[in-house]
Protein backbone atom coordinates (compact mmCIF):
# COMPACT_ATOMS: atom_id res chain seq x y z
CA UNK A 1 0.00 0.00 0.00
CA UNK A 2 1.46 3.57 -0.87
CA UNK A 3 1.56 6.57 1.22
CA UNK A 4 -1.03 8.82 0.03
CA UNK A 5 -2.46 12.19 0.63
CA UNK A 6 -5.69 13.41 0.64
CA UNK A 7 -8.21 16.09 1.06
CA UNK A 8 -11.21 15.90 3.05
CA UNK A 9 -13.28 18.79 4.62
CA UNK A 10 -15.76 19.48 7.70
CA UNK A 11 -18.57 21.30 5.63
CA UNK A 12 -20.94 24.03 7.18
CA UNK A 13 -22.70 22.89 10.32
CA UNK A 14 -20.07 21.19 12.48
CA UNK A 15 -18.07 24.33 13.45
CA UNK A 16 -22.01 25.33 14.67
CA UNK A 17 -22.20 22.38 16.26
CA UNK A 18 -19.09 22.40 17.81
CA UNK A 19 -18.40 18.95 16.24
CA UNK A 20 -15.12 19.92 14.55
CA UNK A 21 -13.01 18.25 17.70
CA UNK A 22 -14.52 15.03 17.79
CA UNK A 23 -14.52 14.20 14.23
CA UNK A 24 -10.91 15.22 13.42
CA UNK A 25 -10.36 12.79 16.56
CA UNK A 26 -11.87 9.72 14.79
CA UNK A 27 -9.21 10.83 12.05
CA UNK A 28 -6.20 10.85 14.02
CA UNK A 29 -7.00 8.44 16.32
CA UNK A 30 -7.18 6.24 13.13
CA UNK A 31 -3.79 6.87 12.56
CA UNK A 32 -3.78 9.16 9.87
CA UNK A 33 -1.47 12.43 10.02
CA UNK A 34 -2.87 15.60 9.86
CA UNK A 35 -0.73 17.83 7.60
CA UNK A 36 -3.16 20.35 6.67
CA UNK A 37 -5.67 21.99 8.43
CA UNK A 38 -7.44 25.41 7.97
CA UNK A 39 -10.88 27.15 8.65
CA UNK A 40 -12.41 29.19 5.92
CA UNK A 41 -15.41 30.38 4.06
CA UNK A 42 -15.65 28.88 0.56
CA UNK A 43 -15.99 31.77 -1.74
CA UNK A 44 -18.37 30.83 -4.25
CA UNK A 45 -16.14 30.02 -7.47
CA UNK A 46 -13.95 27.82 -5.59
CA UNK A 47 -17.22 25.81 -4.60
CA UNK A 48 -18.51 25.92 -7.87
CA UNK A 49 -14.96 24.67 -9.47
CA UNK A 50 -14.86 22.22 -6.68
CA UNK A 51 -17.94 20.63 -6.99
CA UNK A 52 -17.96 21.21 -11.46
CA UNK A 53 -18.91 17.61 -11.63
CA UNK A 54 -22.22 17.77 -10.42
CA UNK A 55 -23.18 21.44 -12.40
CA UNK A 56 -25.64 19.63 -14.38
CA UNK A 57 -27.57 17.63 -11.31
CA UNK A 58 -30.66 19.10 -9.61
CA UNK A 59 -28.97 19.84 -6.44
CA UNK A 60 -25.94 21.94 -7.91
CA UNK A 61 -27.52 24.80 -6.58
CA UNK A 62 -28.32 23.97 -2.86
CA UNK A 63 -24.82 22.42 -3.15
CA UNK A 64 -23.17 25.42 -3.91
CA UNK A 65 -25.33 27.42 -1.85
CA UNK A 66 -24.79 25.36 1.38
CA UNK A 67 -21.23 24.94 1.44
CA UNK A 68 -20.24 28.41 0.64
CA UNK A 69 -23.07 29.41 3.71
CA UNK A 70 -20.76 28.84 7.07
CA UNK A 71 -17.21 28.08 7.78
CA UNK A 72 -15.60 24.85 6.76
CA UNK A 73 -12.50 22.75 8.01
CA UNK A 74 -10.49 21.94 5.19
CA UNK A 75 -7.56 19.09 5.85
CA UNK A 76 -4.88 17.20 3.70
CA UNK A 77 -4.53 13.77 5.70
CA UNK A 78 -1.64 11.75 5.10
CA UNK A 79 -0.92 8.14 5.70
CA UNK A 80 -1.17 4.73 3.97
CA UNK A 81 -3.89 4.33 1.44
CA UNK A 82 -5.38 7.19 2.43
CA UNK A 83 -7.58 8.14 -0.33
CA UNK A 84 -10.36 5.09 0.33
CA UNK A 85 -9.54 4.76 4.28
CA UNK A 86 -10.47 8.07 5.25
CA UNK A 87 -13.94 7.44 2.45
CA UNK A 88 -14.56 5.04 4.71
CA UNK A 89 -14.53 6.74 7.76
CA UNK A 90 -16.61 8.92 6.38
CA UNK A 91 -19.17 6.00 5.42
CA UNK A 92 -21.61 6.32 2.41
CA UNK A 93 -22.89 9.47 0.17
CA UNK A 94 -26.45 8.97 0.47
CA UNK A 95 -27.47 8.98 4.25
CA UNK A 96 -29.72 6.30 4.25
CA UNK A 97 -26.79 4.36 3.29
CA UNK A 98 -24.11 5.46 5.62
CA UNK A 99 -23.85 2.57 8.62
CA UNK A 100 -23.84 3.83 12.65
CA UNK A 101 -20.26 3.77 13.53
CA UNK A 102 -19.42 6.06 9.97
CA UNK A 103 -18.99 9.34 10.43
CA UNK A 104 -22.14 10.17 8.37
CA UNK A 105 -23.93 7.45 9.84
CA UNK A 106 -23.30 9.25 13.29
CA UNK A 107 -23.80 12.75 12.64
CA UNK A 108 -26.22 13.69 10.27
CA UNK A 109 -29.79 12.76 8.59
CA UNK A 110 -29.68 14.71 4.81
CA UNK A 111 -27.43 13.43 2.20
CA UNK A 112 -27.19 17.45 1.39
CA UNK A 113 -26.33 18.15 4.65
CA UNK A 114 -23.50 14.81 4.85
CA UNK A 115 -21.13 16.60 7.13
CA UNK A 116 -17.98 15.56 5.76
CA UNK A 117 -16.43 15.16 2.06
CA UNK A 118 -13.43 13.35 1.01
CA UNK A 119 -11.92 12.96 -1.87
CA UNK A 120 -12.74 9.97 -3.90
CA UNK A 121 -9.84 9.00 -6.47
CA UNK A 122 -6.20 10.23 -6.73
CA UNK A 123 -6.56 12.19 -9.13
CA UNK A 124 -9.74 14.21 -7.38
CA UNK A 125 -7.11 14.27 -4.24
CA UNK A 126 -4.42 15.92 -6.07
CA UNK A 127 -6.99 18.17 -7.65
CA UNK A 128 -8.97 19.30 -4.41
CA UNK A 129 -5.60 19.55 -2.22
CA UNK A 130 -4.24 21.61 -5.16
CA UNK A 131 -7.50 23.72 -5.03
CA UNK A 132 -7.70 24.74 -1.21
CA UNK A 133 -4.37 24.27 0.10
CA UNK A 134 -0.78 26.21 -1.26
CA UNK A 135 2.17 24.14 -0.73
CA UNK A 136 3.54 26.41 1.92
CA UNK A 137 0.20 25.39 3.76
CA UNK A 138 1.23 21.49 4.00
CA UNK A 139 3.63 20.54 7.29
CA UNK A 140 5.57 17.15 6.29
CA UNK A 141 6.36 15.91 9.39
CA UNK A 142 8.00 12.68 11.10
CA UNK A 143 5.31 10.46 12.81
CA UNK A 144 7.29 8.40 15.53
CA UNK A 145 4.14 6.43 16.23
CA UNK A 146 4.84 4.29 13.27
CA UNK A 147 5.65 1.21 14.96
CA UNK A 148 2.66 1.68 17.11
CA UNK A 149 -0.31 1.93 14.40
P1 LIG B 1 -18.77 14.93 -1.11
O1 LIG B 1 -18.25 15.48 -2.40
O2 LIG B 1 -19.60 15.86 -0.37
O3 LIG B 1 -17.71 14.27 -0.31
O4 LIG B 1 -19.68 13.73 -1.46
P2 LIG B 1 -19.28 12.40 -2.14
O5 LIG B 1 -18.01 12.48 -2.93
O6 LIG B 1 -19.37 11.32 -1.13
O7 LIG B 1 -20.50 12.31 -3.12
P3 LIG B 1 -20.84 13.09 -4.41
O8 LIG B 1 -19.64 13.74 -5.02
O9 LIG B 1 -21.63 12.13 -5.24
O10 LIG B 1 -21.85 14.22 -3.90
C1 LIG B 1 -21.42 15.54 -3.65
C2 LIG B 1 -22.36 16.18 -2.65
O11 LIG B 1 -23.65 16.35 -3.21
C3 LIG B 1 -24.63 16.08 -2.24
N1 LIG B 1 -25.63 15.20 -2.84
C4 LIG B 1 -25.21 14.10 -3.48
C5 LIG B 1 -26.95 15.55 -2.75
O12 LIG B 1 -27.33 16.58 -2.17
N2 LIG B 1 -27.87 14.71 -3.31
C6 LIG B 1 -27.50 13.56 -3.96
O13 LIG B 1 -28.39 12.82 -4.48
C7 LIG B 1 -26.11 13.23 -4.04
C8 LIG B 1 -25.63 11.98 -4.73
C9 LIG B 1 -23.92 15.45 -1.16
C10 LIG B 1 -22.62 15.40 -1.45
Amino acid sequence: MAIERTFSMLKPGVVQRRLAGEIISRIERKGLKIVGLKMMTIPRGLAETHYAEHKEKSFFGELVSFITSGPVVAMVIEGEDSIARVRALCGATKVDAALPGTIRGDYAMHTGLNIIHASDSPDSAAREIGLFFDAGEIQAWKDHNDAWI
